[in-house]
């Protein structure tokens, strides 16, 4: 039977090409700085994102902490989107590590937040008041929907951060998938932030690993903070050389996987009971709402059908990748409609 495995793009496989690269990579101990192949995964991202430096990390919850905590202390604060995924899904990292305090900014149906609320909220030097550390933005924005946020968006959030000497993080786990639907290079949309972290093991493909992107003097603090987390890897070249690949060869081919989502909405959206809002898709991300009376047995027969994704909540996610093709899409819909059809009387 066929499986169509539509829970993440974390799911993807390596390609051919990537396990090739893992099993000839040339390596070293990356603590001392003499893996090769993560030496060439961090030059050639800080290149493609038009930072001075990189480093490698295992995950993009990972990227984010660290990244957070070489901005900001115990008792200092990070502002970000309520929507944010280092505010909802990863577990209160910064705060149960670094002692950060979240503070909030509605996100609205892009993911985007007013930048007078982003201005209002940072706190001036003052004895009651926490220290602002870092503004934090989300490109693509996944509890948005996969929307993009533009180079101009960014800027407008970045201008007040700076206007306060604030430094401004984005959390870039698909920011190629924004780039790809921008058609624009991925360092433009990172132009006006100080740090960013992307996913490698998302749209990317690869197995494992994300990449933290800044300037030299931010990229040593946070070479520090990925030690104290004990992130450090040694012969990391084994992974770091599939992202080798996927720089090379995986950015471009992202424009499938938003082709096969637009493909998958618009037959969602012919379906009497989903609710779907086709100017929210911009990317690979697919949300809609489904109107059934039991949403947890619709799942359990389409995962039985080979259809994997949804659950009882209301609002279901599903996200095209590098393991989706236009004939699973095909498969999806005629799956879903069907089952639809049997299980609502
Ligand atoms: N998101 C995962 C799950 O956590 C839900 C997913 O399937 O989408 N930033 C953003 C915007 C993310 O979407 C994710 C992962 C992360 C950071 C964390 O990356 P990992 O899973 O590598 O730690």
């Amino acid at each position: 039977m066929r499986q169509v495995d539509l829970r993440s793009d974390t799911v993807t496989h390596p390609t051919p090409e990537m396990r090739q690269a893992m099993f000839e990579a040339d390596i070293g101990d990356d603590v001392y700085g003499e893996d090769p192949s993560v030496n060439r995964l961090e030059a050639m991202a800080a290149e493609r994102l038009g930072k001075e430096a990189a480093v490698f990390v295992a995950s993009g919850t990972m990227g984010n902490l660290v990244s957070v905590l070489a901005h900001a202390g115990r008792g200092d604060e990070i502002i970000l989107g309520d929507k944010a995924h280092i505010f909802r899904s990863e577990a209160g990292g910064v705060s149960a590590l670094g002692g950060v305090a979240f503070q909030t900014i509605p996100n609205d149906e892009r993911g985007m937040m007013d930048p007078d609320d982003v201005a209002d909220a940072i706190k001036p030097a003052n004895v009651h008041f926490t220290r602002t550390a870092v503004v934090a933005v989300e490109n693509t924005h996944n509890g948005a929907g996969g929307t993009v946020l533009s180079p101009e968006d960014v800027k407008l959030i970045a201008d007040v951060a700076h206007a306060a000497d604030v430094p401004v993080h984005m959390d870039g786990a698909r920011v190629f998938n924004a780039a790809v639907a921008l058609e624009a290079p991925v360092s433009e949309l990172v132009r006006d932030v100080d740090s960013v972290t992307f996913c490698l093991s998302k749209g990317l493909a690869c197995p494992v690993g994300s990449v933290i992107s800044g300037s030299e003097e931010y990229i040593a603090q946070a070479r520090k903070w990925r030690k104290i987390v004990g992130g450090s890897m040694r012969q990391a070249g084994i992974i770091a050389a599939a992202g080798v690949v996927a720089l090379d060869t995986m950015v471009d081919r992202m424009a499938d996987d938003h082709a096969n989502a637009r493909k998958l909405a618009n037959g969602l959206a012919e379906i009497d009971g989903i609710t779907i809002d086709p100017e929210s898709l911009h990317t690979n991300l697919v949300f809609f709402e489904i109107a059934h009376p039991d949403r947890s047995a619709f799942a359990r027969k389409l995962n039985e059908r080979g259809v994997l994704g949804g659950g009882p909540q209301k609002r279901w996610r599903y996200v095209t990748h590098y393991g989706i093709t236009e004939e699973d899409i095909d498969y999806t819909l005629d799956v879903f409609t069907s089952t639809f059809k049997e299980t609502v009387s």
